[in-house]
């Protein structure tokens, strides 16, 4: 097994901003690129620490390490093979546990790196929250990006228990960052009347299933886009392995069939989020998520 590739890259004005320890590559033997050449890079965010109902998100991206040799390189639904990229993983990204804006402070530090080394960037959760520092990194760069959410819940609150930093208001903190981007939201099924009535005016929502996406890409046009697909928008039959399951979700050939129409936009980074393994004794749930990230990975390899 090859090992992640080395980060010479964490030296910056002599501070240390991060370490890696010999980790598992996320991609296959083979075709994990060095760091330098790579086009696209990937790295975990093993941080759950906001969850509210069932935690374990954090050990998702090693176990997407684990199943993702047994996952073919090549994608029939995109007709592309990660073979033909440059994909390079840097591991997991080491957290303190128990200090929420530290955390979301150092993971958007190392995000601010990698678009300054002209990287396209990838993030494994991980619960939703961490998606925020990563986005606010990626609008430093690209002032006009919109956003792309799949996600069963609207994440919209303002604040969920006083707390405003919280995987239940991931989406409203995005919202207030964005400058003339917008934000398109689709599978959400449950929030509450206030995160619905708020969508109605500040987002634009398509509630129940992923229908709309075409809309979306007429009205972005070749503006940057940044999508954040948080897993248990698919049906909890075909991904049970969540904090948060809610039925009435996507299927997984819909969820291919609209990761494959971003495509058709310029799609500049993104992450994949959610992934609680130890809640789907199958595994089946890790596999949905590898196979995701693959098709991610490659629309993201392709955008020039
Ligand atoms: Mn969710």
């Amino acid at each position: 097994m090859k090992m992640a590739c080395s980060v010479t890259h964490i030296m910056k004005d002599n501070e240390v901003i991060r370490m890696l320890k010999n980790q598992r590559a996320i991609i296959h033997e083979g075709i994990l690129s060095d760091y330098d050449e790579s086009q696209v890079v990937v790295f975990g965010i093993p941080f759950d620490g906001t969850v509210s109902y069932r935690p374990g998100a954090r050990f998702g991206p090693q176990m997407i390490r684990n199943e993702l040799d047994g996952l073919e390189t090549y994608s029939p639904y995109l007709e592309k093979d990660m073979v033909d990229y440059n994909l390079c993983d840097l591991g997991d990204l080491p957290l303190p546990f128990g200090n929420t804006e530290k955390v979301l402070d150092l993971i958007e530090k190392e995000v601010d790196i990698l678009l300054e080394d002209n990287k396209r960037v990838l993030a494994i959760g991980g619960e939703h929250l961490v998606s925020y520092p990563v986005i606010k990194a990626h609008l430093k760069k690209y002032k006009d990006m919109h956003i792309i959410h799949f996600d069963a819940h609207a994440d919209l609150r303002d604040d969920y228990l006083e707390e405003k930093l919280s995987h239940a208001t991931v989406m409203r903190r995005v919202y207030e960052q964005l400058d003339t981007g917008e934000v398109w939201q689709f599978g959400i099924r449950s929030g509450t009347k206030e995160e619905f009535q708020f969508a109605k005016s500040h987002t634009n929502m398509h509630a129940f299933n992923l229908e709309g996406i075409e809309q979306a890409i007429q009205a972005i046009g070749n503006r940057p886009v940044y999508v954040t697909i948080d897993l248990d928008v698919l049906d909890p039959s075909i991904f049970s392995g969540t904090g948060t399951p809610e039925p009435g979700g996507a299927s997984f050939t819909e969820l291919m069939d609209a990761i494959g129409k971003l495509t058709q936009l310029n799609l500049i980074g993104g992450d994949i989020v959610e992934l609680s393994p130890s809640y789907d004794q199958s595994g089946v749930s890790t596999i949905v998520a590898c196979k995701v990230l693959r098709e991610l990975l490659l629309v993201l390899g392709d955008n020039k």
